[in-house]
């Protein structure tokens, strides 16, 4: 294995530092040899070389799916990344009922949902959800915690309803829509109507979804953000650690 140099990584094709990645899109243009041209010459402007399409099929209504290989010719640094991350250690599913019991000595109260005109429930559900997902049961399961799911399309007035009435400890709120960012204004009207109700900070409010990262969540006044592939365990523990640090036990 050659020495790798992090200081200036690129992708890794054929033979070691060659550059070359596969990539895939669909143009709006016929099936055939000038698609092929077409798809080449766009890969060869985005400063690849070397762009060669290796497959192509036709979606029918003049539109073009292509796969090609190309080289990278750029590199980057990777000891010079700082990513914001979720730093809270993760515990499993009967350490984090523990840790309840012992540092926090009630249930806690999360509830959680879709909101806006967002339906898509099932990240929710993983999270939430009595049976749980990829093998963890979700925070309906944990003896201690209440979780309410309220489902989807749940409008910011009525989260924050929710969360006075139930005198929730966290909230959880699913994105998975992103088209036209309209997450973006979404998450923040449920921020600035907790904040309206001084609500914010005795609250630990939580965002997620396949495009959620925590640094988004940061900059839109979340406390933390999770993305593709969380499990419960995560989550519960984050908001339990969260509780005790923020002294809202
Ligand atoms: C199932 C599905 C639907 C179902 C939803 C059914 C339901 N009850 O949920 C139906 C058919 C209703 C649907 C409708 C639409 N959909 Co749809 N749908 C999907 C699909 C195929 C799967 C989504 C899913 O279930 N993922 C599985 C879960 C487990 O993953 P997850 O959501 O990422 O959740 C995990 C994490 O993100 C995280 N997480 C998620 N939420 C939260 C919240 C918190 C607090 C935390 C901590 C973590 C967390 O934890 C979860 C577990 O690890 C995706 C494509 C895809 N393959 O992803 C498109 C997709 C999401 N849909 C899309 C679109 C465009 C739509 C429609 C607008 C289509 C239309 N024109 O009508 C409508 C919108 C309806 C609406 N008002 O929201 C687009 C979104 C594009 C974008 N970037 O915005 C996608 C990506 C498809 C695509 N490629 O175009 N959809």
């Amino acid at each position: 294995m050659a020495t790798v140099d992090l200081t200036r990584v690129r992708p890794y094709g054929d033979t070691f530092d060659d550059g070359v990645v596969q990539l895939s899109f669909s143009l709006p243009v016929p099936y055939g040899e000038e698609a092929r041209e077409a798809a080449r010459q766009y890969v060869a402007g985005l400063g690849m070389m070397e762009a060669a399409v290796v497959d192509m099929k036709d979606l029918g209504e003049d539109m073009t799916f292509f796969v090609l290989y190309a080289k990278a010719v750029h590199t980057v640094d990777f000891t010079a990344i700082k990513v914001p991350k979720v730093e809270s250690p993760v515990m499993d599913f009967y350490e984090i009922n523990d840790f309840i019991r012992e540092h926090i000595g009630r249930k806690i109260i999360v509830i959680g949902a879709c909101t806006g005109t967002d339906a898509h429930t099932v990240g929710i559900d993983a999270i939430m959800n009595m049976k749980g997902y990829a093998g963890e049961y979700g925070l309906e399961r944990y003896p201690e915690i209440d979780a309410y799911n309220l489902g989807s399309q749940v409008q910011n007035d009525e989260m924050v309803r929710k969360a006075i009435e139930l005198r929730a400890d966290a909230i959880l709120v699913s994105q998975v829509v992103t088209q036209k960012d309209v997450h973006i204004p979404n998450l923040g009207e449920l921020v600035d109507l907790l904040e309206a109700e001084g609500l914010r900070r005795r609250m630990v409010l939580i965002c997620g979804g396949p495009r959620i990262h925590h640094e988004l969540a940061l900059e839109l006044g979340y406390d933390a953000g999770f993305g593709p592939g969380t499990l419960a365990p995560e989550v519960a523990s984050y908001v339990a650690h969260e509780i005790v640090r923020r002294g809202l036990a």
